[in-house]
């Protein structure tokens, strides 16, 4: 029968040539197909999954990449537009068509003797508003088992993509792996993506950045919703009652130990909706929703242990239908392991890389960036209201960075517009510049910088003109868990105590509590936030909260550089609060 997806299958084989093809249907036996699969085939000498210690980790295999393919590479991604100026200076840009030469060069034939395995998927609730039908070709069974479980795989999404004309095409092959021939091509324009030569996560599952956040970004912006890096968190009050959250960090900055917080107040109980992606609608009572398109975690492994994020350990060991996959962790007795997941290093311990590792020579024995790939169905913090079709009404949205200094904790925008300015210069310390160094900031507005699809001016303006489509906004908050004192060290302990800043912004948006207001907004009063049994003494937690003018006057002349980069595309309206932003602190 010829149907689209027929069509495309049809395009793929004749392009890649491949030996056999393999179309998922996403049950169980298939799981044990090409787990069975991984583990009789290698890449280079690399077997692609073992089987981990079934009473540690049940259900849980262990894969080590390439070592040159461990992270996402910014540098060889490309937004494909035929305007320059709508990709904008954030994205690398080239032609459409002079990208496609390039691709379908790379393409050809290089599934010869492989299988290629076609993942029907659906990413969004399905049947509902934010269902969005898609399909990704690939050659690495590594990349079609973490599809599994970061996407809804099946027979549904064959015959959605059959009944609409609409859907997203990923085409990705791993070629060699060879980073001179890796490319991540987007065709905002065409809905499609091209991706060569990487089989890591944000460069290979397509549905996760390059679809949900640098696709769905443009399509956001052409048909009035948004895509963005954001987790969903519902924090349930004594009452009863739960208010939902946005919240958008830069990179390691805890995103996840947020969405998957315990909080230290036993009355405060926080529900996981998402901690990466956070599709955003109005709807028709004019307030905003989100819903999480994902079905799983990526998360970095380093650091988390039962101490900083208990829920994601327990999620781990809680597997149940999905396999789990560790990437790139060191490894011993078929455990997987981590720098932070405990605290003795155990003696036989095989380090990323495969060698038997060395404290003394060796760097860190896990990957820096070593994931796990677990269902989102394991998560016992998971909120009921993930599957509402509607998605969940939005509160607040909180904007964080890491600073040593210049940010405080927390702060509350003043309105909408303040709220998008703040959200638009937001940065964070580059790792070599975490050592107090004022001046290596990486500009990183919404946390969005690497993932926006098009022209971040135009994408401001977009953020700016919810105001003029609502009835009810949320509050913004800026937040920063990495203010330094004097002698460089972190005066907030962070991880679980951020519940204490959580409650502080559950009680200004129900009108529990008054707030100061400063240059760059609401902070907050003396006492209202709950720091009971936290030992920090009073001068601390005015350096938490101190507004300093000369490190203002630097953060102002970094925002204005960085605006100039954007010419005419910044919003009168965000010229306009930095004006007065300068006016305040008398600049
Ligand atoms: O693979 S992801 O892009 O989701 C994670 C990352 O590298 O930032
Ligand atoms: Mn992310």
């Amino acid at each position: 029968m010829v149907t689209p997806l027929n069509l495309f299958i049809k395009e793929m084989k004749e392009l890649f040539q491949c030996s056999e093809v393999y179309i998922m249907n996403g049950t169980q036996k298939e799981a044990e197909k090409l787990i069975t699969i991984a583990q009789n085939s290698k890449f280079d000498d690399r077997v692609i999954l073992k089987k981990l210690n079934v009473k540690e980790y049940p259900n849980s295999y262990y894969h080590r990449s390439n070592p040159n393919d461990v992270s996402r590479t910014e540098d060889l991604t490309f937004v494909c537009t035929n305007l320059k100026e709508q990709a904008g200076p954030n994205n690398n840009w080239i032609k459409p068509k002079i990208a496609k030469i390039k691709m379908l060069k790379l393409f050809k034939n290089a599934m010869k003797n492989k299988i290629m395995y076609v993942i029907p998927f659906i990413m969004g609730i399905p049947d509902s508003k934010y269902e969005k039908n898609c399909v990704q070709v690939t050659d690495s069974v590594y990349v079609a088992l973490s599809m599994r479980i970061m996407t809804r795989v099946g027979d549904q999404a064959i015959s959605k993509i059959n009944n609409n004309s609409e859907f997203f095409k990923g085409i990705h092959s791993i070629g060699d792996l060879n980073p001179k021939k890796r490319f991540i091509m987007h065709f905002p324009e065409e809905n499609l993506v091209m991706s060569f030569g990487s089989g890591y996560g944000g460069n290979a599952l397509l549905g996760k950045k390059c679809y949900s956040l640098r696709i769905c970004s443009y399509l956001g912006y052409k048909e009035g919703w948004f895509a963005e890096h954001m987790i969903i968190i519902g924090v349930q009050i004594p009452n009863g009652k739960i208010i939902y959250l946005l919240a958008a960090f830069p990179s390691a900055c805890g995103k996840t130990n947020l969405a998957l917080l315990e909080s230290i107040f036993k009355e405060y109980k926080i529900w996981t909706l998402g901690d990466d992606i956070a599709w955003i609608n109005i709807n028709e009572d004019g307030q905003l929703y989100a819903a999480n398109p994902e079905t799983g975690f990526f998360g970095v492994a380093p650091g988390t242990s039962f101490k900083t994020n208990p829920v994601m350990m327990k999620t781990l060991k809680n597997n149940k239908f999905f396999p789990t996959l560790f990437t790139n962790t060191a490894i011993y007795n078929d455990i997987p392991w981590w720098e932070g997941v405990s605290d003795n290093i155990p003696s036989n311990l095989i380090n990323w890389y495969g060698k038997k590792y060395c404290k003394d020579t060796d760097g860190p024995a896990a990957h820096p960036n070593s994931r796990f790939t677990v269902s989102i169905y394991n998560c016992p913090t998971l909120s009921p209201e993930y599957y509402n079709p509607n998605g969940v009404p939005i509160s607040g949205i909180i904007f964080g960075s890491r600073r040593s200094n210049t940010i405080p904790l927390i702060c509350e925008a003043k309105n909408w517009t303040n709220g998008v300015f703040m959200a638009s210069v937001m940065g964070s310390e580059t790792t070599t510049a975490s050592n107090g160094s004022i001046g290596n900031i990486r500009r990183d507005p919404m946390a969005m910088l690497p993932f926006c699809g098009y022209n971040l001016g135009d994408y401001f303006q977009h953020w700016l003109n919810v105001s003029k489509r609502t009835k009810k906004l949320p509050k913004i908050f800026i937040a920063n868990w990495f203010r330094k004192d004097k002698n460089n060290k972190f005066i907030w302990p962070g991880f679980r105590d951020n519940s204490r800043v959580i409650k502080w912004i559950i009680d200004r948006i129900n009108k529990k509590i008054d707030a100061n207001e400063s240059e760059i907004g609401f902070l907050p009063k003396r006492g209202t936030i709950d720091l009971n049994g936290l030992n920090i003494d009073n001068e601390k937690i005015e350096l938490l909260f101190k507004l300093d003018k000369k490190e203002w006057i630097i953060e102002i002349a970094m925002i204005e550089k960085f605006y100039s980069k954007f010419g005419d595309k910044i919003p009168k309206e965000l010229k306009n609060c930095l004006k007065e932003l300068k006016r305040k602190f008398k600049i």
